[in-house]
Parts: C-alpha cells; structure tokens; sequence
C-alpha cells in the first residue's frame, strides 16, 4: 500500500502502481482504527474489468507505528510493517520540541520499529553547544543521532546508509524538512516541500497522507504530514518506563516491580537521574507522559 487518501489507494503491484478502493465490508469489520488500510499494509486485491480495483483483505501485520486518537482511544495507523523510524525535529523553524520527539520515541519503542532522532536545519543554528547538550540527553539510549542541513548537505549520506534495504517511517511535526530531506536523500523524488511562514515560523502542511517510497538504492521510505501531538498505545503506569531505552537497564533494580518511578522509595531509575545516567530533560518527558496514562 503506497498511499491511502480519502478517496483513493494507490497499491504497487509487482512495481507498477495501481489505483485501489477498499471493499466496504473491511470498514465495518469491528476494530478499533480508524481506517481498515494503512501505508506499508500487504493487500490482497481484486481486478476489476474497469478500475479502480478492490482491496479484498488486508494481511496480518508484522508491527504498526500507531497513535492514539481523541477521547475515545482509536487508533490511527501512521504506517505498517516498518523496520525503523527517523523521529525528526529542527534546531529552530520550528522550535526544538523534545517533549514531543520523546513521546514519538515512546511511540517507535511501542510499535516495535528501531528508533533514529534526526535533528535537521543545523545550518541555522550552527552553535556547538546546543549541539552537545542534544548529544548529551540521548546519548544513554544508545539511538542513532544524525544532525543534518538540506541546505549545506550535511548528513545526507549518514541517512542513505541507514535507509538501505530497510523500511523506514520519516516522522515528526510540520516544517522540520522531512520532505526536504527525503529530496536530497534521492534527488529527483520531487517531494513537495513547504516555505515556513514568517509570521509563525511553522511550516505549511504540504504533505496531506503518508505514502510509501521505493528507494533506488534500495528500501522503502514512508514520508508522513506533521504530527503536533503524539499519544502512544494506552498502557499500564508501570509499563511507560519499558519504552525509554536508558530505563531499562535500571528497572530490574527498583524495589517494587510495578515501580512507575515517580513517587516510589528505593527507585533505581530516580538513582540513575541522581547520578547521571540518565538526564534529567529525558526524565522530565517520562513524568509528563506518566501523568497522562
Ligand atoms: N535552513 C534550512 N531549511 C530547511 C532545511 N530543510 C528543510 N528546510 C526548509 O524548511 C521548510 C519545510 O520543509 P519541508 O520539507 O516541507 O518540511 P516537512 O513539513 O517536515 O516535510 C522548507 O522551506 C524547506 O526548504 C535545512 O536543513 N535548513
Ligand atoms: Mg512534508
Ligand atoms: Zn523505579
């Protein structure tokens, strides 16, 4: 599945690129997403004598990178079947936001995709210690981190290696150069990209749905619009901690085994703060998430 719009479905079917509806049955089948097909879903489809075709059945999928919706907890499916995801945010335009790359973090973790943080538009704010302090906070996880500029390409290739042969999602809020930086990743794709307004200093949704990309060096990328919020899956309080990489090292040491490290004595992700294995910015983020659960 290449891309699902209100209206239409684009499917590549052996490398030719089909135009699709989906049979109505899936969409009153009893589940809890919002929409029966997603981006990166293996599809099984009916030709028609005249198109567009239809998807009859979707396959089981291997993982799904997922958010919460709205007060009733459905399930929007950013993309399905993913290796990994490049979580991208901006040094400025838009202002870093790492409360925000901390829960699509959470959200990787989750949906079982291997998480990369991206930090592009380095160009505009060329100041090594902003730089350091990044490199600091999500050193602990061990995460890839790749600093890059479209503008002077700086960690494009960093990028090629990492996307070669595997299915990636690109994901993170509006304006920080995703489409930008999937343009110089293969130049020729022709992704449109936006112009930051002055004014706000957000850039324009350009991108409406997510659609899959094949890669001519080899892999798929999912390009997705801007995400200004993310809610992971519900969970269980104590759960949360699981999916910060650094925690998990600590957890099996607290003292109680539903510990949520908040509140708890004899905590060894608090100790792990106290003594600087794990930063403080990062454990801030795991406190505001816990609060919403
Ligand atoms: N200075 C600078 N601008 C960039 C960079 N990458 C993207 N942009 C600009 O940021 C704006 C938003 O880019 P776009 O790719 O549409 O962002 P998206 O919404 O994440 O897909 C566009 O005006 C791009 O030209 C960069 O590395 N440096
Ligand atoms: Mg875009
Ligand atoms: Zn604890």
């Amino acid at each position: 599945m290449l891309r699902v719009d209100a209206r239409q479905c684009l499917v590549d079917v052996g490398g030719v690129t089909r135009e699709c509806r989906v049979r109505g049955r899936l969409f009153r089948e009893e589940k809890r997403e919002s929409k029966p097909v997603a981006v990166g879903d293996r599809v099984l489809i009916a030709r028609q004598q005249t198109p567009p075709d239809v998807i009859v059945r979707v396959l089981e999928r291997r993982n799904v990178l997922a958010r919460r919706r709205g007060g009733r907890g459905d399930l929007q499916i950013i993309a399905a079947n993913v290796d990994q995801a490049v979580i991208l945010g901006a040094f400025v335009h838009p202002e870093l936001n790492l409360r925000l790359i901390d829960r699509m973090l959470v959200g990787a973790e989750c949906g079982g995709q291997s998480p990369i943080i991206g930090i592009n538009k380095v160009d505009l704010l060329p100041d090594a210690q902003a730089r350091e302090l990044i490199e600091e906070i999500y050193a602990p996880t061990g995460y890839p981190l790749i600093f890059s500029s479209v503008v002077e390409s700086l960690g494009i290739d960093r990028y090629r290696d990492l996307l070669k042969d595997r299915v990636t999602v690109l994901a993170g809020p509006s304006g920080v150069g995703k489409s930008s930086l999937l343009n110089a990743v293969q130049p020729g794709l022709r992704l449109k990209a936006a112009e930051v307004s002055d004014a706000t200093g957000k850039g324009r949704h350009t991108t409406t749905a997510a659609s899959l990309i094949p890669l001519d060096f080899g892999g798929w990328v999912v390009d997705t619009p801007g995400m200004r919020e993310f809610q992971p899956f519900p969970m269980e309080p104590h759960e949360l901690g699981h999916y910060f990489a650094e925690f998990r090292a600590e957890i099996p040491r607290c003292r109680f085994n539903t510990c949520t490290h908040s509140h708890e004595v004899a905590c060894a992700v608090k100790d792990a703060v106290d003594e600087e294995r794990i930063h403080p910015c990062r454990y801030e983020s795991y406190l505001r998430m816990l609060e919403e659960l």
